[in-house]
Formats: structure tokens, C-alpha cells, sequence
């Protein structure tokens, strides 16, 4: 039958969209079904999609969120690494701090403990006639010895002759106001003063003229602070034989 002497019944319309992700690419089917006056029906299908430049954008558009994509992989591989790492080094502090914790515990018990020994031993110097000043502790002999014995009696008490290290502690020892040895010698060579712990004389409070190594029986090479000078300017050199009250000091 001719299409032209039929009438046309539009019997059913049918379209399907898909829309699929990211590239927004869409297609339209469209399904006709015609019947003619004699029953016979035919059917025609229409489609439509996206224009090719809309496809091409919409490639364009896939391949850049792809790299997008892989960058954001590899971003993404790389941070979980890096929390990995950081986790690792978090574990290992955590368990340095509790290591830390642990000796800073033990620590301010032993500092407790010193604290009390110290406080202890303070009383016990004291008593035996030991005097502190700034960070040493001092012994002043009731009795008199020649340099040499005086150096082993210190020895003895564990401490040895006073070294002077500074303007204030030769102060304090000259307001003791005695003629005492202190633990600075020429002996070893004539006219280089040495003190006990072997470090050379810097830092001298000879009295006017000395050391003039001048005994009545030959060399001085032993030093005293002589009370009647100026605290500053007091020592003298000695015969070493001679007898005098000594000074021992302890540093801690
Ligand atoms: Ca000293
Ligand atoms: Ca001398
Ligand atoms: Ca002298």
C-alpha cells in the first residue's frame, strides 16, 4: 500500500536517554510504529547523539580528568606513604617520650636523694669546722705546719691547699685574718709560681716588692696571704720550712 492514501495513526513514541558519566554523551532513540488501513504495521527507529565537536570536547574533557585522575592517584599514593612514615616516627617518639618519662622520673628521685645527702653533709662540715663560701667549702688550721705538712693534712681531709681564683675570694680569706699557706709554690722551678692543681699564677696579690725570695736561710718558693698587708696586695713568699696556720679547700 502507498503511504500517501493511509492514514497515519503515530500508535506508540519511544525515547531512551543515556547519560553517561563524565562525558555527558547522550543519545536519543526514537521507535515509530505505523499501521496502515489494512493492518499492516511497520516500524522505523531514529536516533540522534551529541554533535561531533560536542564529542571531541567531551574526549578532550575525559583524557584531562583521566591525567587529573592519575595525578590525583599518585598525589594520593604519595600522602599515604607519607602517613606511614609519619605514623612510624609518631610510634617512635611516643616511645622515646615514655623512655624519657621513665629517666625523668628516676632523675628527680636521685636529685632528691643528693638534695637530702648534701643537706646532710652541709651539717656535718660545719660541725667539723669547715665554712662555705660562694661554691667551696674552707678549712682553717688551729695549728701551724710547715707548707709541706699543712698540703698533707689537706690531702688528708680530702680536699687540698686553697687555690685563689678570684678578687672576692681573696678577700674573704684575707678577713680570716691569720698568716696562712695557701697552695701556690716556686719550688719546682725558681720563679714560676705554680698552684697545687699545676695551672700557672695568673691572677696575683703579691704584696709590694714580693716575691723577693729573700729568706734568712736562702730560697722562698711558698706562698701566704700576711694578714697586717692590704687585702689585695698580701702575699709573700716564705721558706717553705717555716710554720704557719693553712687554709684547705674543697670545690664541689
Ligand atoms: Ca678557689
Ligand atoms: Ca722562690
Ligand atoms: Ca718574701
Amino acid at each position: 500500500a502507498c503511504l500517501s492514501t493511509v492514514s497515519l495513526k503515530l500508535q506508540f513514541l519511544q525515547f531512551t536517554s543515556i547519560h553517561l558519566q563524565f562525558t555527558r554523551l547522550s543519545i536519543l532513540l526514537i521507535n515509530f510504529v505505523v499501521i496502515t488501513d489494512d493492518g499492516v504495521s511497520k516500524s522505523f527507529l531514529a536516533y540522534k547523539t551529541n554533535s561531533s565537536a560536542e564529542i571531541e570536547q567531551l574526549q578532550t574533557s575525559y583524557n584531562t580528568l583521566t591525567k587529573e585522575r592519575d595525578q590525583l592517584q599518585t598525589s594520593y599514593n604519595t600522602l599515604t606513604k607519607e602517613r606511614d612514615q609519619l605514623q612510624t616516627s609518631y610510634n617512635t617518639l611516643t616511645k622515646e617520650k615514655d623512655q624519657l618519662q621513665t629517666s625523668y622520673n628516676t632523675l628527680t628521685k636521685e636529685r632528691a636523694n643528693l638534695q637530702t645527702e648534701r643537706d646532710f653533709l652541709s651539717g656535718k662540715f660545719t660541725n667539723l669546722s669547715w665554712q662555705k663560701f660562694e661554691s667551696s667549702w674552707y678549712f682553717l688550721s688551729t695549728e701551724t705546719k710547715t707548707w709541706k705538712e699543712s698540703r698533707q693534712d689537706c690531702l688528708k681531709r680530702g680536699a687540698d691547699l686553697v687555690i685563689i681564683n678570684s678578687d672576692k675570694e681573696q678577700k674573704f680569706l684575707f678577713n680570716l685574718k691569720k698568716r696562712v699557706w695557701i697552695g701556690l709554690t716556686d719550688s719546682v722551678n725558681e720563679g714560676t709560681w705554680k698552684w697545687v692543681d699545676d695551672t700557672p699564677l695568673t691572677t696575683r696579690y703579691w704584696y709590694a716588692k714580693q716575691p723577693d725570695n729573700a729568706g734568712p736561710n736562702g730560697d722562698e718558693d711558698c706562698a701566704e696571704i700576711h694578714k697586717d698587708q692590704s687585702p689585695l696586695k698580701a702575699w709573700n713568699d716564705m721558706s717553705c720550712g717555716s710554720k704557719l696556720n693553712w687554709i684547705c679547700e674543697k670545690v664541689f
